[in-house]
């Protein structure tokens, strides 16, 4: 065995998850984020724990409270890679009132402090903190074998962002060892960094710490009355101020489609952004590769037949291109471009689709036009639906985003069909 295998086996990663996620509007009315589908086949909280898998750690716990029922189902499903025998698991932790004053997770510190006593029973040395929210592909293994070589109270990992989205982030300074020499949580006018004055060093919102170290923390942050109970507002600058806390580059770590590809990190926080994150696979080259073998993305994932394309009667084509189609989807008579379809789409005849994310199971009836939108699972799109042409009529009964999305669910086309 390896050292550094034997690094990733003395820890556990902790995913919390239980956000909402409030920008990405109706598609969180009924999951956290973290649920929310991605990428045809899976969830945005299976790029974390694929992460996690694929690094070596096999300890993984996940905190949950926001309308978790989805995301601990998808977990229950597809999650069943750990062997108890050899001290393997994915723990589910819902806000479970273990505390008689704290009813839910007061804030991320928090959801880590309330289950103390089942970190501690895990016998892990590091634990790493992540968020269930992000798409990326990152050897965690290298951030904590850092963490390790630095000898720092904390190793966050951070990566440069735009300035002007940097009031979204932690944002930090470092010296030339990139220690981390001050930390602002979400600044309103962030500071660009001294090679460009266009960037910002900013948070991932990822962790590395001695679970001894974090652990004492904790217990000091439970009984401060001060505290949000937050790692970025909280736990976080309070290290700055009176420890040592390393900065490690996302560069460093991820795992990128070839050497010349760019590290791919997104935040698919809006619905725009997770529109667009979605559509991206459907170019020549994306940036995020999930034909990886090397580092796949594992899911749960229904049992389906194939995909199937077929002429209608009248012998209208049934095609897509430059498009993902996802197994159990029957395009019949429907064209469609640059689109993303989840499991089990059904379209029917005279339709078309272009810049369309359409999660599982919906149905899009005869005639319909539909362009630049994103469909919500299980979505009966009616016979003869225009959407994308005209954005003053789509925004009367959809919700059409700042960069021209419109979002559809069932519960809008509910309200538009009993006017
Ligand atoms: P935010 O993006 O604001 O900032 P936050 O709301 O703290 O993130 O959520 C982080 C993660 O914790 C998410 O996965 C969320 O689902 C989960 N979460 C939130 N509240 C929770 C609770 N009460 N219980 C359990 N889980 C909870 C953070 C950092 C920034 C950093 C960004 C990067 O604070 O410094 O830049 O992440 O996205
Ligand atoms: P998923 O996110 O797994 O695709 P669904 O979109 O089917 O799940 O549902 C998301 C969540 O909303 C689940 O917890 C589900 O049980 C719940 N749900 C689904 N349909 C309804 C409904 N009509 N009323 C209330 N809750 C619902």
């Amino acid at each position: 065995m390896s050292p550094t295998t034997r690094l990733a086996s003395r820890s556990m990663a902790f995913v919390l998850a239980g956000g909402r996620g409030s920008r990405l509007r109706e598609l969180t009315d009924r999951r956290v984020k973290p649920a929310v589908y991605f990428g045809g086949k899976t969830r945005i909280i299976d790029f974390a724990l694929s992460n996690a898998l694929n690094s070596g750690i096999r300890k993984i716990a996940i905190a949950t409270q926001y309308k978790a029922h989805s995301l601990i189902r998808h977990c229950q499903r597809g999650w069943t890679f750990f062997r108890a025998e050899r001290n393997e698991f994915l723990d589910i932790l819902p806000a479970s009132q273990r505390y008689d004053e704290a009813t839910w997770y007061r804030g991320t510190a928090d959801a880590v402090a309330q289950n103390i006593d089942i970190v501690d029973s895990y016998g892990v040395d590091y634990v790493l903190i992540l968020a269930g929210d992000h798409i990326y592909k990152m050897d965690y293994e290298r951030m904590i074998e850092h963490h390790v070589e630095s000898g720092a109270d904390v190793t966050i990992g951070c990566l440069t962002v735009p300035r002007n989205e940097a009031s979204a982030f932690g944002v930090m300074a470092i010296d030339e060892a990139d220690r981390i020499t001050s930390f602002l949580e979400k600044p309103k006018d962030p500071p660009g960094t001294p090679d460009d004055p266009d960037v910002t060093l900013a948070s991932m919102g990822i962790y590395v710490f001695r679970w001894d170290f974090l652990r004492d923390l904790l217990v000091r942050d439970m009984q401060d009355g001060n505290s949000s109970h937050d790692f970025g507002n909280d736990l976080i600058p309070d290290i700055v101020r009176n420890g040592t806390a390393q900065a490690h580059r996302f560069e460093r770590s991820c795992v990128r489609a070839s050497d010349e590809a760019p590290a791919y990190w997104r935040d698919v926080g809006t619905v725009d952004a997770f529109w667009k994150a979605n559509l991206d696979l459907t170019n020549f080259s994306p940036e995020l590769d999930l034909w990886d073998k090397d580092w796949p993305i594992w899911t749960y994932s229904e049992i389906t037949p194939p995909a199937k394309f077929i002429h209608d009667e009248e012998n209208r084509r049934g095609q897509a291109v430059s498009s993902l189609v996802s197994g159990g989807c029957i395009i019949s008579g429907t064209e469609i471009r640059e689109s993303l379809l989840f499991t089990m789409v059904h379209t029917n005849s005279f339709s078309s689709l272009e810049g369309a994310v359409v999660l599982p199971r919906a149905y899009i009836a005869r005639n319909a036009r539909l362009r630049n939108v994103v469909i919500d699972r299980g979505v009966h799109i009616p016979e003869g639906l225009v959407v994308g042409e005209d954005p003053e009529e789509d925004a009367k009964w959809f919700r059409v985003t700042e960069g021209g999305v419109t979002l559809i669910t069932q519960a809008m086309l509910d309200r538009r069909a009993g006017d």
